[in-house]
């Protein structure tokens, strides 16, 4: 996996915000932080992360949900979108036109994998159909030509170079005069690289390029240095036309996060990333596939299903640990908090085709009264949550008094729960009869039955 670490530490926040029960301020803090963490060991810009962290968490609170959006989900796709944004949002594909020899040529310092990426990119385009000549004009590395020669070797493209020349100008041009009789549709030409601080490797470049006119400029950074790459993208840029930026080496690199979003904080486009020693670690870049892979969710819309089904699930189990009537006093609270989640709690009964059998007064109060609910649990001893039989008359006035509310609110909670428990023992054995297909009891229909055990499944 591309920057595994990276992604580790994407996944681990995200996740912990889809567990968490509420989405409040406090989870989005931890959110934040969590991404703070992860990106910042992947050497992003500090003043980028701050940023995107300032963005997530006004976003996140602020902002109005999109119908049918929970919190959760929302924030999910903020975060999404706060790290598309930094990867430079769109993609750039290589444009080959059809019928003409569009000459691309690749710089870059010493080591940037310039003659790798020639023969991964003649490759690629090979494959799709495009007739892609290889030449070598890295007259500079003893060894250069040898190297293209081999790694290109099993692809079976056109090639050219000259070891005996030491004119890097003459030898690329005569490549692509070659090339070019040879109907080749795309010539790509590796040239040598040198230190960026060399004068020499600068004017060679623009030698090259004015000799040859390339349709495309490619340069490679390599993604191991994190967010110096950007002063090497400008460094270039300013030296010639640089027209777009392949990625090298984010395969294992700790700092390819900062790497990519530096490059596209300069304004290049990234049209490839680099994964690899092997000739097909190669991959186009699309700013939106990439993240979604990072947060390990395909692309937005099956990251939105994924959080979708997340949620319906908890919720389906809290509906079930209801229905089974096996619940102490907290479970029923948190199973009255999930259906919450869905809606208000009478249409959610109603959903489950069970809305009549409810009694009124649980409907009524559970919408309004769970904020009393939560304080007077919070005061509330473990043996009685687990066991509201104890709850006499003595505890309900130390539990009023505990939770600033009155002995009658207790009461009612306490009443409440033994109504609910009652309730879900009775829908439970009406489920249990509608599925073997005994007669059902009064007021309840198959037709509820079988819309009830859907949601349910
Ligand atoms: N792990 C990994 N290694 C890579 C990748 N790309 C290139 N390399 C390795 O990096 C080294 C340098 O690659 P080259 O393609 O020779 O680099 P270059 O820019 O042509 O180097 P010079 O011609 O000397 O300027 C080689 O050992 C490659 O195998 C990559 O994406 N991942
Ligand atoms: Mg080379």
């Amino acid at each position: 996996m591309v920057l595994e670490k990276l992604s580790e530490g994407l996944r681990n926040a995200i996740n912990k915000i889809l567990r968490s029960n509420v989405a409040d301020k406090e989870a989005v803090e931890e959110l934040v932080k969590e991404l703070q963490r992860a990106l910042l060991t992947s050497d992003v810009n500090v003043e980028l992360v701050f940023e995107i962290s300032e963005n997530i968490k006004k976003k996140a609170l602020d902002e109005t949900l999109p119908p049918g959006i929970s919190r959760r989900e929302h924030i999910v796709k903020i975060v999404y979108d706060e790290l598309t944004n930094i990867l430079g949002r769109k993609a750039y594909p290589l444009e080959i036109k059809p019928g003409k020899s569009n000459v691309i040529m690749l710089v870059g310092i010493q080591g940037s994998g310039k003659t790798t990426t020639v023969a991964k990119l003649a490759r690629y385009l090979s494959k799709r159909g495009v007739k892609t000549g290889v030449v070598c004009a890295d007259t500079f590395r003893a060894g250069a030509y040898e190297q293209l020669y081999q790694l290109i070797n099993e692809l079976n493209v056109p090639f050219y170079g000259d070891q005996n020349s030491k004119n890097s100008v003459n030898v690329a041009k005569k490549g692509i005069e070659k090339l070019q009789k040879e109907e080749c549709e795309a010539i790509i030409v590796d040239t040598s690289g040198r230190h960026k601080e060399e004068k020499g490797l600068m004017k060679e470049m623009q030698d090259i390029a004015k000799a040859i006119l390339p349709q495309e400029i490619i340069l490679l950074i390599d993604g191991t240095l994190g967010q110096q790459a950007s002063s090497q993208a400008k460094a270039f840029k300013d030296a010639t036309n640089i027209g777009s930026i392949i990625v090298t080496k984010l395969d294992g690199s700790a700092r390819g996060g900062g790497a990519l979003s530096a490059v596209a904080a300069t304004g290049a486009p990234i049209k490839f990333i680099s994964t690899g020693e092997k000739i097909e670690d190669i991959e186009s870049f699309n700013p939106t596939g990439f993240v979604g892979r990072l947060l390990g969710m395909g692309d937005l819309q099956s990251l939105l299903d994924k959080v979708r089904e997340a949620e319906l699930k908890t919720d389906k189990n809290a509906a079930m640990a209801f229905l089974s009537g096996r619940f102490t006093l907290k479970d029923f609270y948190e199973s009255m908090e999930q259906l919450k989640k869905m809606g208000p709690i009478s249409k959610v009964f109603d959903m489950l085709g069970v809305g009549a059998k409810i009694p009124n007064d649980l409907k009524d109060v559970a919408d309004d009264k769970m904020r009393y609910w939560k304080v007077m649990l919070q005061s509330m001893t473990n043996e009685e949550l687990v066991d509201p039989k104890i709850i006499d008359r003595s505890r309900i006035i130390r539990i009023a008094r505990g939770s600033g509310t009155q002995t009658r609110d207790v009461k009612e909670l306490i009443d409440q729960y033994f109504a609910a428990k009652k309730m879900a023992k009775m829908m439970g054995k009406q489920r249990t009869r509608g599925k073997r297909g005994m007669q059902l009891p009064p007021g309840i229909s198959p037709e509820q039955i079988r819309k009830w055990k859907g949601k349910l499944a």
